[in-house]
């Protein structure tokens, strides 16, 4: 079935999260529904909380325009506006404009009737996102942990956040963050590189060749194949680790290591066997 005579037998009303049939429709090629509206009302503000905090700022330089979190003073109150409050409404704005899109994933997989995969996939960079200007900053006592909205400036912090802890590469669960995402770049680039060689044959006008074929090359690679479907969730499962442990790896420093990491690896050297 062409693209456009199916887009038109499935775009019927249903499948809503809330609010029934309001907002039911699409605009152009996009589905709006309640959660596109709630989407546009959170861009739309925080983009232009955003633009106010460039203009009361020192530049409007793209790469150095920094929306900054209070300082550590004012803990977890709420700031005024031109000394981080302006951050934490922003910040809102984020989470709201994030779970909206993700939720109006919910509502385009229920139209269709297939699984949730993509938005449990996408609350996953949420989840991210969230662990790095909410629930570390609530631990640590302070939104002034949170990092600065600025395309330069969040750079700097992440740099100086890594070199708090003396050697933010032995931190075990970055670590690991960073493995899985190496490994989904290696696991995207097999399956594309793949894909593609199935696909567009090496003589010119050889026919496609089949999954079978895909298979077979790695059987005689490495003995085994993981399968056409199996490649998928293989894919799915190292980025949706890569973000987790990034979350993790994140959570963990300061509340609950506060020292360098490096220090973190005595419990090796104290290992029984070495004396
Ligand atoms: C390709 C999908 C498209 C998305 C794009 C990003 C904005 C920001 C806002 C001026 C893969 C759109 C950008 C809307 C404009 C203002 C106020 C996704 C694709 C093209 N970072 N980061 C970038 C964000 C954090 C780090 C680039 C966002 C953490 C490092 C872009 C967030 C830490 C480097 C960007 C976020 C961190 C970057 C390219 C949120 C740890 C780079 C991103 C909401 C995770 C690279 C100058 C990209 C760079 C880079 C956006 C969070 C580290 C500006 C929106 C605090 C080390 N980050 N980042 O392609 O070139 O993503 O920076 O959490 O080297 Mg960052
Ligand atoms: C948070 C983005 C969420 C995005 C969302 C959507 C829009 C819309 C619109 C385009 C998580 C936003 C959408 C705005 C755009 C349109 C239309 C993704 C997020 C919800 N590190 N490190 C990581 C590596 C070092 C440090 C993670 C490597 C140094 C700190 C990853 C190296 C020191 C933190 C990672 C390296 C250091 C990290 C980032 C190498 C600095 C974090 C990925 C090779 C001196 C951060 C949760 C991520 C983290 C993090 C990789 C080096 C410090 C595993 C490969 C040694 C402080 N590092 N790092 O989290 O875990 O994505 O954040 O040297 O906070 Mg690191
Ligand atoms: C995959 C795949 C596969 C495919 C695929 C893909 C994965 C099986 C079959 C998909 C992959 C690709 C296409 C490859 C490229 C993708 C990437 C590299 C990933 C990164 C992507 C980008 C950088 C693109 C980002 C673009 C975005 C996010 C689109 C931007 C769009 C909008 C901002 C509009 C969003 C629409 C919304 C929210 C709802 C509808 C609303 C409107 C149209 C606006 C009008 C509004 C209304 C009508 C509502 C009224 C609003 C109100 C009342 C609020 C107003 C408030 C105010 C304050 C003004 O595996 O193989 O192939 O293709």
């Amino acid at each position: 079935m062409a693209m456009l005579s199916f887009e038109r037998k499935y775009r019927v009303r249903g499948g809503t999260l809330v609010g029934g049939d309001l907002f039911d429709f699409w605009f152009g090629p996009f589905y709006v529904g309640f959660f596109g509206v709630t989407t546009i009302f959170f861009t739309f503000l925080g983009t232009a909380l955003i633009l106010w905090d460039a203009a009361l700022g020192p530049t409007w330089n793209v790469w150095l325009i920094s929306v900054d979190p209070p300082p550590l003073e004012y803990g977890l109150s709420f700031a005024p506006l031109r000394e981080g409050g302006i951050w934490q409404l922003v910040t809102i704005c984020a989470i709201g404009a994030f779970v909206s899109w993700a939720l109006r994933q919910v509502e385009i997989a229920r139209k269709l009737g297939i699984g949730l995969h993509v938005p449990i996939a996408f609350s996953f960079a949420i989840f991210a996102y969230v662990s790095l200007v909410v629930i570390r900053p609530v631990l640590l006592g302070a939104w002034g942990h949170g990092f600065p909205y600025g395309i330069w400036s969040h750079l700097d912090w992440v740099s100086n956040v890594g070199y708090q802890y003396l050697h933010f590469h032995y931190n075990p669960a970055h670590m690991l963050a960073v493995t899985f995402f190496f490994t989904t770049t290696l696991a995207l680039s097999l399956h594309g590189s793949l894909v593609l060689s199935a696909v567009n044959p090496a003589k010119k006008g050889d026919t496609v060749k089949t999954p079978e074929h895909e298979d077979t090359f790695f059987r005689d690679l490495i003995g085994y194949s993981v399968g056409t479907l199996g490649i998928h969730r293989l894919g799915l499962f190292l980025a949706l680790n890569a973000g987790f442990w990034s979350a993790i790896c994140i959570i963990i420093s300061g509340p609950f290591w506060s020292r360098g990491w490096p220090e973190w690896w005595t419990w090796w050297l104290n290992l029984p066997v070495w004396s």
